[in-house]
């Protein structure tokens, strides 16, 4: 006669195999909306007086937040690209070094100051290397998907530029905090250098599930367009193929676990339970606790993205113009007006 016993975490966790795929929620993959195209209409028409383009990523997600809208609609003014949320994410510098070998790229914490002067410097070089010297300043333009930190990074560089403490940008841990662009705001007054902060814009078609997720992750559209439940699976997911013990929500369960409701009820007793004044398990609660703690960097800083299919040298923006197919023909006739001018 056999005995069944209950397996030790220790058993489960030397017998865990992360999932290698990810199911499907038939999660909506549309977020773009009016305003989106009104911003990108308004960042055009300051186009000409624009020297340098800041398009904003957000590290952790450094694919899917991408959007190729912006180049479209800049044009061909110098775009410096900065990945943010650098003290949040484990993305390499030697990645980014790779991705973009010319050297526009940084990664970035926007509300550190030695991070963002490194931008100021860059903007008073490109400054001092325009002859003759704009007569009315040089301008930047900073761009970027909703919530990736465009404010933050404005509000850190003029006081590092200008020692004004007072936030010049409201920002907010959620998407669509700014919704029109802003006036001209000085970051420089010797030489004067400007900035304009501009609304997040969303793509207009989001490429697969995936990266709909990964970006409701980052917080770039609100909660309720990708439930939170799928958003903790996603994140469970790609935790467990980097840390396959289980370690980053160790201090909620024992051992690893592909199965988000295990995860979600052990996150629940122990953190919304003794809080909660009747009702029963709140699976949406504890899945909305969970990716907020990662939204914070303390449920590991583990990257939303599959990184290796763009091991290559430059092969980010090669496969940024690939992914963005976008017929305009069609979206006029969707909107009853030229999409974009
Ligand atoms: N830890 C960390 N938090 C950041 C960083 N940049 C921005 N944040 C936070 O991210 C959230 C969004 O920042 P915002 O500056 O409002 O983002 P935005 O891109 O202007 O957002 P929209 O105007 O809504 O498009 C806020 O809670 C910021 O405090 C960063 O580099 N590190
Ligand atoms: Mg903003």
């Amino acid at each position: 006669m056999s005995i069944k016993r209950n397996l030790s975490s220790a058993e489960i966790t030397a017998a865990f195999k992360p999932r290698l795929d990810f199911p499907k929620y038939n999660v909506t993959l549309a977020n773009f909306h009016g305003h989106h195209r009104v911003a990108l209409q308004k960042m055009r028409s300051l186009a000409p007086q624009v020297n340098l383009v800041v398009e904003i990523r957000d590290s952790r997600a450094p694919i899917s937040t991408r959007n190729g809208l912006f180049a479209r609609v800049m044009g061909d003014i110098p775009r410096l690209i900065l990945y943010s949320k650098r003290d949040l994410s484990s993305l390499k510098q030697e990645t980014i070094q790779k991705w973009h070998p010319d050297g526009n790229a940084l990664s970035v914490d926007c509300n550190s100051y030695s991070d963002v002067r490194k931008v100021l410097r860059i903007a008073k070089s490109m400054h001092a290397n325009v002859t003759p010297a704009p007569p009315l300043g040089s301008h930047l333009l900073v761009t970027g998907m909703p919530n990736v930190g465009k404010s933050t990074f404005l509000n850190t560089l003029r006081t590092a530029g200008t020692s004004i403490k007072k936030k010049a940008a409201p920002t907010g841990g959620m998407a669509g905090v700014t919704r029109s662009i802003s006036n001209e705001i000085k970051i420089s007054s010797n030489p004067p250098i400007y900035i304009f902060d501009t609304p997040g814009v969303f793509v207009p078609h989001v490429k697969d599930e995936r990266t709909m997720i990964a970006l409701a992750i980052t917080g770039a559209m609100r909660t309720s367009i990708v439930e939170p439940e799928i958003q903790a699976d996603y994140l469970l997911y790609r935790l467990n193929l980097v840390h396959p013990d289980g370690k980053p929500y160790r201090s909620f369960l024992p051992h690893p676990t592909n199965n988000i409701e295990e995860l979600l009820e052990a996150i629940w007793k122990q953190k919304l339970k003794p809080k909660q004044r009747g009702g029963g398990y709140n699976p949406t609660g504890a899945a909305a606790f969970w990716v907020d703690q990662y939204r914070q960097g303390r449920a590991g800083k583990v990257s939303l993205d599959n990184l290796d299919e763009f091991e290559s040298a430059s092969a980010i923006e090669e496969k940024l113009l690939d992914d963005f197919e976008m017929d305009f023909d069609e979206e006029a006739r969707r909107w009853k007006q030229p999409f974009l001018f």
